[in-house]
Formats: structure tokens, sequence, C-alpha cells
């Protein structure tokens, strides 16, 4: 019968079968312990003759389960017949049974092929897949239609300067930098409610621990709303299901990474701060007067909120007009607009707000951000027919990965990252 490694102990004295990769060899002479790993976690394989395959080998085994406190699970096979399915090369260039945290990024984002196989690398990409079954199914909850909209686009909606252009026949389009735009359309459409998650693009020059060039955006909109108020609500909502299931079911995950989620409820208690007061409270917290609101007033921000109301999540709202895309809408003094950021962990994870539904006032809002109706026609033909107050938000999947498992880098949460100097492998 085929089994998973986790499962074997449950299997005492059958005859079982399993396939894997040779995770660890121990030779002791009389007796060899060969570890075998699989999607599902580790078995012991006995031997009393000398192991003849290298370490990432992948075999299919057959033997008898036996009981061994010191084994794995409290179980171990007795091999009766081993399959080499593949032969590894016994120069590996990272050992796979070695901590991941022995090496630096670099080294694992240079041989990425083979650190996706360390156990606590592999463990990223196993919670990033419940964290996308976990946002998608709340969505599908709330009665939402998931959407895939293009990513070559014709004209950007983030702000110009950082677009990658790509040759399209006798044209030069670009890499979409949101779905800004799509999701809009697809509001106004009549679905009312849409989600998307998808690959976004930024050539962004620089290198931080927070910028991909290629990241996976969680994206929401949704019809009759009122404010930014009623997104964050919705926010708080999302996260708060999704960290209660990433507790139910990635706890081996979590502790891979020394990691948690926020308890239930936790996201209700997050504070609005307006973006004002945001500076006023960083200025206070670190002692320095802050114009801007940078990585360490975020930082600074998170640890006020973890002490003031338990949680280290801030929701920032009241941005000024000339901080945001030019979709936003405004408020009634047309100084500030109806949008958020979420700092979570001491990073932006998210940005959002309501958006201008309102053909005569998009068209007041173009030159103010240097743009006009010409150069923007398909956008404003969203709201020329009939357009409902609607508004969205946009979330960093990688940032979310990185913040609920401390990653240092941004990098580390993404399979393949892109940055200036790597698009390999
Ligand atoms: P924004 O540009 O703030 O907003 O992006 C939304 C969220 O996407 C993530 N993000 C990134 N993650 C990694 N690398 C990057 N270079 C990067 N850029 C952005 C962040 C950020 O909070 N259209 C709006 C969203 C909306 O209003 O619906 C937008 O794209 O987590």
């Amino acid at each position: 019968m085929r089994v998973l490694a986790q499962d074997v102990a449950k299997y005492l004295n059958t005859e079982v079968e399993v396939f894997g990769w040779v995770h660890r060899i121990r030779e002791l002479g009389q007796v060899n312990f060969v570890i075998l790993r699989d999607r599902s976690g580790y078995v012991q394989l006995v031997f009393h003759e000398k192991p003849e395959f290298t370490h990432e080998s992948v075999l299919k085994v057959r033997g008898r389960v036996a009981a061994n406190d010191k084994a794995p699970g409290g179980a171990e096979i007795e091999p009766s017949s081993v399959e080499v399915l593949s032969v590894a090369d016994p120069e590996i260039p990272l050992a796979i049974y070695q901590e991941a945290d022995k090496y630096p990024l670099e080294a694992l984002l240079d041989n990425r092929v083979v650190a996706l196989r360390l156990p606590k690398i592999r463990a990223i990409f196993e919670l990033q897949s419940s964290l996308l079954r976990y946002l998608s199914e709340y969505m599908h909850q709330q009665d939402f239609f998931e959407i895939k909209t293009s990513k070559l686009i014709s004209t950007g909606t983030e702000g110009g300067t950082n677009l990658f252009a790509v040759e399209y026949f006798e044209n030069k389009v670009y890499l979409a930098q949101s779905p800004q735009f799509y999701k809009e359309v697809m509001v106004s459409s009549g679905l009312e409610r849409v989600f998307e998650i998808s690959h976004a693009y930024r050539a962004e020059k620089h290198d931080t621990p927070r910028h991909l060039n290629e990241y996976v955006s969680f994206d929401v909109e949704m019809a009759f709303i009122e404010s930014e108020v009623d997104l964050m609500n919705f926010e708080r909502g999302l996260l708060d299901y999704v960290f209660t299931q990433v507790a139910a079911h990635n706890q081996a995950e979590l502790a891979l990474w020394g990691a948690s989620v926020p308890v239930a409820g936790a996201m209700a208690k997050a504070p609005v701060v307006d973006h004002e007061e945001a500076k006023e409270i960083i200025t206070k917290e670190t002692g320095k007067k802050v114009f801007e609101i940078a990585p360490e007033g975020e930082r600074a921000l998170c640890d006020w909120a973890q002490r003031e109301f338990g949680v280290d999540a801030v929701f920032i709202n009241g941005w000024p007009r000339k901080k945001r895309p030019f979709y936003t809408f405004p408020s009634a003094d047309g100084l500030k607009t109806l949008s958020f950021d979420l700092i979570f962990r001491g990073l932006e994870i998210t940005s959002g707000g309501r958006r201008l539904n309102d053909l005569a006032m998009f068209l007041d809002a173009l030159p103010k951000f240097g743009l006009t109706r010409e150069g923007m026609s398909d956008y404003a033909s969203i709201y020329q027919y009939g357009c409902p107050p609607h508004g969205g938000f946009a979330i960093g999947v990688e940032r979310l990965t990185a913040r609920i498992l401390g990653l240092l880098n941004v990098k580390e949460a993404s399979p393949f990252p892109r940055d200036r100097k790597r698009v390999r492998p």
C-alpha cells in the first residue's frame, strides 16, 4: 500500500510503499539509517548493508513497518526492495539536511533550484499556498467573482515612472503595475464585487528588503461602499479569517520559523490613525521629527499599536491627495483622500481606498496629475456610462508571507524573485 511518510506509523507490521528523496544517510556499520523525505515529512529506513545511493536521489521503497521510538514518527521501514528512480549528483551546492539559516540569502537565491528543497524554505511556500487558498475562500464566501485580467497595458495607473516596456509587434506596451483599471471596469460591468490574484510589475531600480520587481498582488474591488472605512472593516474580516485558518492548519510551517499569527479577533483592535496623526505618533516614538512615513516610522507605529492596543497592525487613512494616485476619491476639502494603508508588523502590506466614480470629478482631477482626457480615454469611459460608488485595496502576497514568518527580506517569500540583477532561474 502506498503511504505518505507522515502516516507510516499507522501501518505497524504491514508492508507499505513510500516514495521520496534521500534526505540524510547515517552509516553506522552494522546498521545504517536513511531518512527519506516526501511532501508530508520524513520516514526512517533501516539497512544492514551499506546504502548505495547518494543524498537527494529519488527512491521507491517497499518494506515492513516496525516500531522505533527513536525514529521520526515512532516507526521505521525495513526495506524489502529499493528502486532508485533518479540518481542525484553527489556534489550538491547546498546540503539539504542543514538548517536554511546556515546559508546567506544570496546563496539561497543563486542556488534556487536546490534551495527550495530545504525544509524551512519549502515551508514558506506551503504557508503561502494556504494564504492564497484562505484569501480566495473568504472572497468566495463573501460573494465575490474571481477575475483574471491582462498584464499587458498601454498606460500606467500607479504613476508613470516605474513601468517595464515590452515590445508588442510594432508597438511598445507595458507590464501592468496593478490591475487597477481592469478591476474598476469589472465592478462597473455589473459584477459589483471582484478579486484577482496575479503578478504585478514595478520597475523599481533600487534593491530594498521590501521591494520585488515582480510581485503577487491580491486585489479586491467592490461597489456600493461609502468610504475607506467600509474597506478597512472588510480587510479586518478577511485577515481575521486567514489568520484563524492558518493557525488551525499551518502550525508545522509556523513552528519551523518560530512564528505565529495574530489571535482571532486581533485585527478588529487595529487602530485607524490619520496620516498627520501617524506622523505625530512616529515623532513621539522615535524622538525625531518626521515629514514622511518611512520604513523606520512604520515600525515605530506598529510598536505603538502593540503597546496601546495589543495588536501589531495600524491602518493609516486621510492620506494627502498628492501622495495618492489620480483615481483616489478626495475628501470634502479636496486636500486629503478617502484612502488607507495597512501597516502590519512594521511593513505596509496594503493600500486601498474609495475611487472616483463621477466623470466631472475625474476630468477635474486629471490636470492635477499631469494627465489628459485623451491619454486616459479608457479610464474616463468607466465613469461615463454609469459607475457605482466603489473602492478596493491590494495586499502584496510576498509582504504578507514575509511578515507572518518574520522573513527579513521579501525576496525570500518569492520562489523565483526578480530584482535588477536577477532574472534566473
Ligand atoms: P500599491 O502600489 O500601494 O497600490 O500596492 C499595493 C500593495 O502591493 C504591494 N507592493 C509590493 N510588494 C512587493 N514589491 C513591490 N515592488 C511592491 N509594490 C507594491 C504592497 C502594497 O501595499 N492599485 C493600488 C491598490 C488599490 O488601491 O487597490 C496599488 O497598486 O503590499
